[in-house]
């Protein structure tokens, strides 16, 4: 995400760094040490470790590859694999799209989600738990970023109206606030203090309940790797990427508009809708065309709520002079 930032911001961050440089590589040094006895570099051991991290097993591993709904087409091919695992916006692990790495520190399970505020009575749940009971298939989607980029993804997950049934919010509500982990200890971008952490993101309650809204658990018939917001995030194709929340711990249910994290940062930029329309340039860029991923920069002419308005646009009829694109 391109954000217009105050000189300071820039300073502050490139002072954080090496402070997180330096306190992953003790840890990693006391690996490393038992490493070097029997003839491994430190450089090995901490690709090792990093590695090890990445393919711990997912106690959900056996219900993947999760069973196509045919229902969702794409217009274009899936983008490949290793372009969209290694091309990211998580800003808790970096500003650049190349976090791969540094997401790699995320602890993904024991993971509990927490659902509150206005419904019958709060509870929490566990990702095994939750997915277990839901169950999981697999969508093709479309995805558009702001920041006129896009690709096309296989995810595995449920309809998030699975998950709004579960909770049973009181009549009301309006409004479901979602927020992502937050934990400085391994989130290098969480202890720049000047970004509103942690992210949130929200959506109507009938945006929720829309047949496209839907929580990811896997990516490319597999459990999810920790760069695409493992183990719980948000699709909803027809909005730009940024309201598509990643590691989700918890779902609020409100009356309030929730504020978002990049609405928060910059609302002159980036608004509560946030719905794709060609038609409508962000302030700094057009959103006419996109790139697609992985094509050597193909542009494509970028389509109405991306393609999706069959399905939503009826739900933004009556908004008259909201702000209802960017
Ligand atoms: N928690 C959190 N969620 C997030 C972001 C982020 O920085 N942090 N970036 C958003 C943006 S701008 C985009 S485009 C998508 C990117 O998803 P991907 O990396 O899986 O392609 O995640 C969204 N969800
Ligand atoms: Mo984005």
């Amino acid at each position: 995400m391109n954000v217009i930032r105050r000189r300071g911001w820039e300073l502050a961050e490139s002072c954080a760094t090496p402070e997180h440089v330096f306190l992953n590589r003790r840890g990693f040094m006391a690996a490393a040490a038992g490493a070097a006895v029997i003839g491994i570099t430190p450089e090995l051991a901490m690709a090792q470790r990093v590695s090890d991290l990445a393919n711990m097993p997912d106690p959900t591993r056996d219900l993947y590859p999760a069973k196509r709904n045919e229902k969702y087409v794409l217009d274009r091919p899936l983008t490949e694999e290793s372009i969209n695992a290694n091309y990211n916006n998580f800003f808790e692990f970096g500003s650049s799209k190349n976090i791969v790495k540094a997401a790699q520190a995320l602890k993904t399970r024991p993971w509990t989600i927490k659902i509150d505020g206005m419904v019958e009575k709060p509870f929490e749940i566990g990702i095994d738990d939750l997915v277990r009971k839901v169950g999981i298939e697999e969508r093709l989607y479309r995805m558009r970023c702001v920041e006129a980029w896009s690709m096309t993804i296989p995810w595995s997950g449920f309809q998030m109206s699975k998950l709004v049934e579960m909770a049973k919010p009181l009549g009301s509500a309006k409004y479901v606030r979602m927020e992502t982990f937050l934990d400085k200890s391994i989130a290098p971008g969480q202890r720049q203090s000047w970004y509103p952490w942690p992210y949130v993101e929200g959506v109507t309650i009938e945006e929720a309940n829309n047949e496209l809204a839907f929580l990811v658990t896997g990516t490319y018939g597999k459990p999810a790797p920790k760069q695409h917001g493992a183990p719980l995030r948000l699709a909803l194709p027809w909005k730009y990427g940024f309201k598509s929340i990643k590691s989700i711990v918890r779902f609020s249910f409100t009356d309030k508009r929730p504020k978002s994290y990049w609405e928060d940062l910059q609302s002159a930029e980036y608004g509560f809708w946030a719905n794709v329309n060609p038609e409508v340039s962000h302030p700094r860029w057009s959103q006419a065309t996109e790139e697609i991923l992985g094509t050597g920069g193909e542009r494509k002419p970028t389509i109405l709520f991306n393609g999706y308005g069959e399905y939503v646009a009826s739900m933004y009829s009556g908004l008259g002079k909201e702000r209802l694109w960017a």
